[in-house]
């Protein structure tokens, strides 16, 4: 870490967790009822828009109410310590920007983005929240989504190339709060590890990932993370 000239940091649901938004899987997941595949697909949206949008303002709402964590913050100050460096996160919740972080790529979108299906105009929350039913577009009628990625389809190509690029670059990658099943996202630190980084994974829990990570630190990314920095400082 102190001779490293480039770092990159991939994020999960598992560093806003201590912030309170629930994780994807797992035993505290917020998908424990529903599969992510099965709801966070268009074709979902389209059967059963009703209950895709209540999922996504009680998100929403939770996202709205709380703060980031030492975590996020601890990645701030990493970010102040080398030439080049870069947070590429799957979260849609705006944390790392809100913590401070300047260089971040969203892989799945952002859960504040709305747009119409048909004619790709733009909502705002509040136009959200001001209907009780299914939002529909006032230019065309279309239905609006929320602007996130869902399974199956592409992931933003600037996002995901700038991302690609730093992880083929990067001294030192991080994995932290990921379950790193999710593709292409989960193959960042292959490719970082391919080009020669050192690989660390920072989770309470082994992942599929964990075999190949040159160190493992298991614990909470809200505790590990303020004490490397410290450590470093
Ligand atoms: C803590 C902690 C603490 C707890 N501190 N840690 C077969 C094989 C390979 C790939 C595929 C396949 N079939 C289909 C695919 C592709 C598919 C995919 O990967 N599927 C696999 C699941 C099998 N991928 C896609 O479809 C992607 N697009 C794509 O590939 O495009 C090309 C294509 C086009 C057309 C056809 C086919 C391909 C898109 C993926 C989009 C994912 N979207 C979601 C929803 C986003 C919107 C929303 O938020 O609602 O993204 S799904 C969901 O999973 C969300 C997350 O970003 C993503 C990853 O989850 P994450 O962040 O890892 O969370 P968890 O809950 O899984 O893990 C939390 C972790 O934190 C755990 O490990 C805990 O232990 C840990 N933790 N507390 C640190 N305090
Ligand atoms: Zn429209």
């Amino acid at each position: 870490m102190k001779s490293a000239k480039s770092v990159v940091v991939l994020t999960g649901a598992g560093i806003s967790a201590e912030s309170g938004v629930p994780t994807f899987r797992g035993n505290e997941g917020l998908w424990k009822k529903f599969k992510p595949e099965e709801l966070a697909n268009f074709d979902a949206f389209i059967k059963n828009p009703e209950l895709v949008w209540e999922w996504y303002k009680y998100r929403k709402q939770i996202i709205a109410g709380i703060q980031p964590n030492p975590g996020h913050y601890a990645i701030v100050e990493l970010e102040k310590m080398y030439e080049k460096f870069a947070v590429v996160t799957q979260n849609v919740d705006n944390l790392h920007r809100r913590a401070g972080s300047k260089n971040v790529y969203e892989l799945h979108g952002n859960i504040q983005r709305n747009y119409c299906i048909e004619c790709g105009k733009e909502y705002p929350d509040e136009i959200i929240f001001s209907k009780a039913e299914v939002p529909r577009c006032d230019a065309c009628a279309g239905l609006i989504r929320p602007g996130v990625v869902w399974f199956g389809e592409m992931l933003p190509a600037d996002q995901w190339n700038a991302s690609e690029e730093a992880a083929s670059s990067a001294d030192v990658f991080f994995s932290v709060g990921t379950s790193a099943v999710v593709y292409p996202a989960a193959s960042l630190p292959y490719i970082a590890k391919r080009n020669g980084a050192l690989v660390v994974e920072v989770n309470p829990e082994t992942t599929p990932l964990t075999d190949i990570a040159d160190e493992f630190l298991m614990g909470k990314s809200g505790e590990i993370l303020p004490e490397l920095v410290n450590a470093l400082k």
